[in-house]
């Protein structure tokens, strides 16, 4: 079967939407780093939007940081693949024509930067997961015990990580005499924006105090809130398509149809009209990010442990059980009171929306994906409330079970006795802590030693290490859909 390129575009079903502009005549303005299926499936879909406006200037460089796959599907592909976007039994195809190929990083870093630093360049978009940032997820700060973090210090021009990358290129347009390009982070990251600028101040400064004074005084790293539900596509995904199109497409990205993308206004050059194609510009991306991380992030995780743990597959089965969807709806009652909603985000309708979202069984969305790297996104997702609350002397029952369910995920074997691997960076750390403590209450206490995850100051709270034991002591003994089962009442 021949794949899906620019000469199989004129063949394609006439219902499937294609790119209508010259691909030829396109300029490459955006690279990204971490080409995954979110990328494709939310901010590329912005930047084809650009491109079919007639700015031919925001054609999209994929990288790969580490593996050469994306880049095995989509170069073949003249860089073209499948949105197919589903809500129950409608499926809708477009061709995104966005992408101008992918290069691998450790395969020339070199050339990378080069391409980085190239003046057509305006932005560099990032989703490289939580911990492709090279920060301490509880401090925030650069890791500079990590030994490719160490290595892009010792030799910049030939980098690893995602700031090495930026860092060298940034240098690389200095020394041009180019403006530095607006790095976009995309990672559901508190402050993503700050972050990935305070590790990239921080790696530069390392190498060279004036660039890092550039860098500071001329870059510019907006905070964004982004949002999609982007499931892993599965080979049986790639069948169906193919059976469609009538080419195999290696590249296909589902999604749901909801989509947003908030971008603070802030900028070091040229940009699409992101307005015109639907994105938010704002000053205050905060309130949008708090609602997002703590409202749909928060109950994704606990859901998503939860779930996979009494054998639900999938999202929309978990929150078909009764006793999981209670846990969701007193989850969002003890977030909804930390955040404050942005100007025109009603928590009433936003919750009804998400519970929709999560339902969506069209999407297949597993609770195993969303188990990956817990410990990487529970600060964000459950921890921050949980401060939040307690700070206020409220209860935290809900937010508790989710990191407990967390806590019980690291064990590596579900409640039918089936072992699964623990995708976390991790994981070794914490199957070493529990092996080494017998009761639950001291496995709880050797996994709140991870200071990674946990904050001195919340560990130091009674009240969350009686909770936490509570409820993971609960989840031992009865399970997690019985311990799920007090908030039907409660
Ligand atoms: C999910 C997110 O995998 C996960 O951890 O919670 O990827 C989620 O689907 C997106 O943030 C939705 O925008």
């Amino acid at each position: 079967m021949s794949r899906l390129d620019d000469a199989a575009l004129a063949g394609l079903p006439a219902e499937v939407a294609r790119p209508g502009y010259d691909r030829a005549a396109v300029k490459t303005g955006v690279v990204h780093l971490g080409i995954g299926a979110f990328h494709r499936a939310h901010q590329a879909v912005v930047f084809d939007d650009a491109l079919a406006s007639g700015d031919l200037r925001w054609g999209v460089l994929g990288v790969s940081l580490r593996s050469p796959s994306v880049a095995e599907q989509l170069n073949p592909q003249d860089g073209l693949y499948t949105l197919v976007v589903r809500d129950g039994a409608e499926e809708r195809l477009r061709i995104i024509g966005a992408g101008r190929g992918v290069m691998v990083g450790p395969q020339d870093p070199a050339a990378l930067v080069a391409a980085m630093a190239d003046a057509d360049v305006h932005i560099v978009t990032l989703t490289v997961t939580e911990k492709g940032y090279r920060l301490d997820p509880a401090t925030g700060d650069l890791m500079l015990g990590d030994p490719e973090v160490a290595a892009d210090l010792a030799d910049i021009a030939s980098p690893r990580t995602a700031p090495g990358f930026i860092v060298a290129a940034l240098k690389a347009r200095k020394a041009a005499g180019l403006k530095p390009f607006t790095v976009i982070s995309c990672d559901n990251l508190p402050h993503n924006g700050a972050r990935i600028r305070a590790g990239v101040l921080e790696m530069a400064r390392r190498i060279d105090p004036e660039l890092a004074q550039w860098i500071a005084a001329e870059g510019a790293f907006p905070q964004t809130m982004i949002d999609r539900i982007v499931p892993a596509t599965t080979p049986d995904d790639i069948d169906r398509l193919e059976a469609r199109l009538g080419v195999r497409d290696e590249g296909m990205v589902k999604a749901e149809p909801f989509t947003q993308w908030v971008i603070q206004n802030r900028f070091a050059g040229e940009r699409p009209d992101f307005a015109a194609f639907g994105v938010q510009l704002t000053e205050a991306v905060e309130p949008w990010e708090d609602a997002k991380l703590r409202l749909l992030n928060g109950a994704h995780s606990a859901v998503a442990y939860l779930g996979a743990l009494s054998g639900h597959a999938h999202v929309h089965e978990a929150v078909a059980n009764p006793a999981l969807r209670a846990v969701v709806m007193r989850l969002w009652d003890e977030a909804q009171t930390t955040v404050s909603p942005p100007p025109g985000l009603d928590i009433a309708a936003y919750r009804t929306a998400l519970m929709a979202r999560f339902d969506n069984a069209a999407l297949m969305h597993r609770t195993y994906q969303i188990a990956m790297d817990g410990s990487q996104k529970l600060p964000q997702r459950l921890l921050h409330t949980i401060e939040a609350r307690l700070a206020a002397g409220q209860p935290i029952d809900a937010l508790a079970l989710g990191v407990a369910a967390w806590m019980r995920w690291q064990e590596g074997v579900d409640e039918a006795g089936k072992a699964y691997v623990v995708q976390d960076p991790l994981a070794a750390e914490t199957a070493r802590l529990l092996a080494g403590a017998d009761t639950d209450e001291a496995k709880v206490d050797a996994l709140l030693s991870l200071s990674a995850v946990f904050s001195p100051a919340l560990v130091a709270d009674p009240r969350i290490r009686s909770a936490l034991s509570t409820a993971y002591a609960g989840l031992r003994r009865d399970g997690a859909l019985s311990t799920a089962a007090r908030f039907l009442t409660g």
